[in-house]
């Protein structure tokens, strides 16, 4: 994993609407707190949400501040190490999964890669994120 950055505060979202769902974004908030070089700062509260996208069951999320000298692609690289450890099947875009895990904002770094857009696009339209993000924001000293 590259350490090539001074620590950055990033905002990294949990999701999950299959299985045992809380136990899913414990592991998620764990494993983030294990990687080197990160540390979980603070979590949000979670919110139970009505499915975006089709049909499914609906999700636990929740948010997490982390602060980290990972790069934005070796967390990136992470968080899909720990969605495999989940038992995440990529079935179809937008579909049920066991666990998602998103970067909302990574410091103030913008970019858009082929595979890694920050901040995250979906952000101003994904009303429990906006919620989870200002309870994290407003929990700073
Ligand atoms: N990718 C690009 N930018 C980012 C980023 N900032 N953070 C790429 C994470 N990944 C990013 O994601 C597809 C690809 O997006 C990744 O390989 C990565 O390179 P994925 O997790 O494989 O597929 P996905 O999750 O099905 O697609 P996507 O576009 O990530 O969907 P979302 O935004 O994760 O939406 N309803 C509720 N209520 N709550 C939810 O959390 N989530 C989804 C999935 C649908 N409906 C939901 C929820
Ligand atoms: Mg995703």
């Amino acid at each position: 994993m590259s350490v090539a950055r001074k620590p950055e505060h990033v905002y990294i979202a949990l999701g999950s609407n299959q299985g045992d769902r809380a136990r899913y974004l414990a592991l998620a908030r764990e494993r983030l707190h294990a990687l080197p070089h990160t540390e979980v700062l603070a979590t949000s509260s979670i919110d139970e949400t009505e499915p975006l996208g089709p049909p499914q069951p609906r999700y636990l999320n929740q948010m997490v501040l982390v602060t980290t000298g990972l790069t934005p692609q070796a967390l990136l690289a992470a968080c899909h190490a720990i969605e495999r450890e989940a038992g995440r099947v990529r079935e179809r875009r937008w579909g049920p999964r066991t666990l998602d895990i998103d970067i909302v904002r990574y410091g103030d770094l913008a970019i858009a890669e082929a595979d890694l857009i920050l901040p995250h696009p979906e952000l101003p339209n994904r009303s429990f994120w906006l919620r989870e993000l200002a309870e994290l924001e407003d929990a700073q000293p």
